[in-house]
């Protein structure tokens, strides 16, 4: 079975090289390459019904929703009822099922079970490589949300060693300042979809240096190319001077002030001890979540801490959840007096750090870029629908985030406006610039880890639009969002992140559909187009269409092109947008159906029988109620006639490569020409390259 689907996918990439004229390559600089590389042609996904798709920049799906088989009846376990439907579904994914390693199932209050599966590929685990299949209460599989991907050839056998990529770690982390804690061999599937052989390397700042990263270092080339931070602040510390006390931070707890049902006589625990009651008892009794694991973790509080940044500065003006490679912590300083006073105060600093626990135990989205702005996003969201849970009511406080011990002698103020986030921006560096509020002004620079902070208030201004209603603060958009409440809106977006639709890598737009199709789980398609109506308009995407679907998709066949000449098998290639989902394209050629494929790349193998002459390849696409027409015309010749684009004069195709005629004496001439025929020349060096890699792994 393993022999077949290798062979089958090798034959397939020597024919989507040559049919896309050998840019691709296999080096993973270029994942749209890699993924044409590694796709298979198939003339169907297996998958039954697909009514939503969303693909990552590669152009492979990493959500799909509609009819995608269902549990064996009569199984209990859902993992074992799972099983049958689960080659497909991997298969849809490019993914191989026995690849795939259980997590966990849950089964949610609504009745729907969520199966989270670890990716691995040559017995390495794969960084950032998650899928998740949704089941409804009635066994059908609704939907999957998944980042995983294979079929891209990455040597498991390290060239760099492990002491090199420590040393390379190291030295570019906190000035060197760091202690390794733990090494791993693995894959690595990074935010651009790009998967790496990488060395994991656990670091841990030295006595006084507040660093706990996960570093990845490219195990074939040398270089770091992820981070994971694991100290997750409740400010951007960049911002804060040094100030305050100093001394040195240390991850390990001081004396013991109070534990549970023992509260602390110091007043300042007292306070993170009850905030901590609080948060708990929020989730408990919102979400039957108990603690932040859902398996009643112990919640360890650090209180009178001060806080040191790589480069030296020290200050009591934060918080933090601390989860350096073993039990979390929540780390609170005392403030300055100034600008702060002591966080332990501040009920949404614990709730806010409590939930980068939840998080941290859920979707883990990794702590940087856009995925960490929905980590930090999630925290002030949470703390937000906490804060208004205890209140038993909204306020203007519930949209500001730690109001209570913000600059105790300003009233009014906070250190983030989710209903109006660039408020902050007097807070910032000119250069930083405060929140944002619009996706397309986000902060794409490299402080703040890619600006978790700066842009996390584009979603907080998107859930607060959809709690409260409106429009936009400062009218980048006009339209306005119909309010559902914060309650609705906490449960959509607490689901969105505990039940498998975000992930490591989820960027804004995989929030969006995670929190669309939570919202559809709960309540139902009036709400789904609320979240999508507060998305867009903080610019994630347009308002969602509502009515029947008049506009008909777009569909163009990208290989091969018309007026070519093709070998009999040929791989055929379609792209189809539409703007409300396409369900299927058929592919068919002279008027016979060739194939139905539903998940996108949308691709087909040519009858192997085809004849030789001229054939017309008809490519239809579908939408819920519309159809859209593209066709090419094609020459079908003997396999050692093919050569695109055609062969210059003086040159003869031979075995899919121009080579110089030969003169009518005989004379062979030299092989392989140039630079009349750059492409076809690179797409024998392509294959070349893909028979060495296998040659070697077979060996
Ligand atoms: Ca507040
Ligand atoms: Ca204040
Ligand atoms: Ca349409
Ligand atoms: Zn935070």
């Amino acid at each position: 079975m393993r022999t077949t689907t290798g062979i089958l996918a090798f034959g397939t990439s020597v024919t989507a090289l040559l049919a896309l004229g050998g840019c691709a390559t296999v080096e993973d600089e270029a994942p749209a390459a890699q993924a044409r590389a590694a796709a298979p042609a198939q003339n169907g996904s297996g998958l039954p019904r697909i009514d939503r798709v969303i693909t990552g920049s590669d152009g492979l799906p990493t959500f799909l929703r509609g009819d995608l088989g269902r549990l064996t009846p009569g199984t209990p376990d859902p993992v074992i009822a799972l099983e049958p439907a689960l080659p497909a579904i991997a298969a849809a994914f490019r993914l191989r099922a026995e690849d795939l390693v259980l997590v966990k199932a849950e089964r949610d209050p609504q009745g729907m079970t969520h199966v989270r599966y670890q990716q691995h590929k040559h017995g390495l685990r794969v960084v950032g490589g998650q899928l998740v299949v949704h089941v409804a209460a009635d066994g059908v599989i609704r939907s999957v949300t998944s980042d995983a991907k294979d079929g891209v050839d990455v040597d498991p056998v390290p060239t760099i060693e492990r002491d090199a990529a420590i040393a390379t770690a190291i030295a570019a982390t906190a000035d060197g300042q760091v202690d390794l804690h733990n090494a791993d061999l693995v894959y690595l599937l990074t935010e651009a979809r790009g998967l790496h052989l990488a060395w994991e390397l656990e670091l841990l700042g030295q006595d006084g240096i507040a660093v706990a990263d996960r570093v990845f270092v490219d195990a074939h080339r040398g270089d770091v190319i992820d981070r994971h931070p694991q100290i997750f602040p409740i400010k951007n510390r960049e911002i804060f001077d040094a100030q305050g006390r100093s001394p040195p931070y240390s991850a390990t707890p001081g004396p013991v002030l109070g534990r549970e049902g023992q509260p602390p006589t110091d007043a300042v625990g007292l306070a993170a001890y009850d905030n901590t009651g609080s948060t708990y008892d929020c989730y408990q009794q919102l979400y039957q979540r108990d603690s932040y694991d859902n398996a009643g973790a112990k919640l360890t509080s650090v209180v009178h801490a001060t806080f040191r940044t790589p480069t030296g500065q020290t200050t009591a003006n934060n918080a933090a959840w601390v989860a350096a490679f073993g039990p979390g912590m929540m780390v609170y300083g005392d403030g300055d007096g100034r600008l702060m006073t002591a966080l332990a105060r501040s009920f949404d600093v614990t709730a806010h750090e409590l939930t980068h626990a939840v998080t941290s135990e859920t979707a883990a989205l990794a702590y940087r870029n856009e995925s960490g702005a929905i980590n930090e996003a999630m925290s002030d969201i949470m703390a937000a629908v906490c804060e208004a849970w205890k209140d038993r009511a909204v306020s203007g406080d519930t949209w500001l985030v730690g109001e209570d011990v913000f600059t105790p002698t300003t009233a009014g103020d906070a250190m983030r406006y989710m209903a109006d986030p660039t408020r902050d921006r007097t807070l910032y560096p000119a250069e930083l610039g405060g929140s944002r509020d619009f996706y397309a002004d986000r902060y794409t620079g490299t402080q703040d880890n890619g600006g978790v902070h700066l842009n996390s208030g584009i979603a907080n201004l998107a859930f607060y639009l959809l709690s409260q209603g409106g429009r936009h603060p400062r009218n980048r958009t006009t339209f306005t969002v119909p309010a559902i409440g914060i309650e609705k809106a906490g449960a959509i977006f607490q689901r969105a992140l505990t039940q498998g639709y975000l992930t490591q890598n989820s960027n804004f737009a995989a929030a969006r559909a995670a929190t669309e199709e939570a919202a559809g789980d709960l309540y139902g398609a009036s709400d789904v187009i609320s979240v999508g109506t507060a998305w867009a308009a903080v610019g994630v995407g347009a308002p969602p269409a509502t009515g029947p679907d008049t506009t008909p998709p777009t569909v163009a066949i990208t290989a091969p092109t018309s007026g070519a000449s093709v070998t009999p098998g040929f791989a055929i290639a379609v792209t189809a947008t539409d703007d409300q989902g396409v369900q299927r394209v058929e592919v068919a050629i002279d008027g016979t159906a060739v194939g139905t494929d539903n998940v996108p790349p949308y691709e087909f193998s040519a009858p192997a029988d085809l004849a030789t002459g001229s054939h017309t390849i008809t490519a239809t696409a579908f939408d819920a109620a519309n159809q859209a027409t593209a066709t090419a015309t094609v020459t079908v010749v003997g396999a050692d006639q093919v050569c695109e684009p055609a062969c210059g004069e003086g040159e003869t195709c031979v075995d899919n490569v121009c080579v110089p005629t030969p003169s009518a004496d005989g004379d062979a001439g030299g092989c392989c020409g140039t630079s009349s025929s750059p492409t076809s020349a690179l797409g024998a060096l392509g294959v070349a390259a893909v028979l060495g890699l296998r040659r070697r792994r077979r060996a």
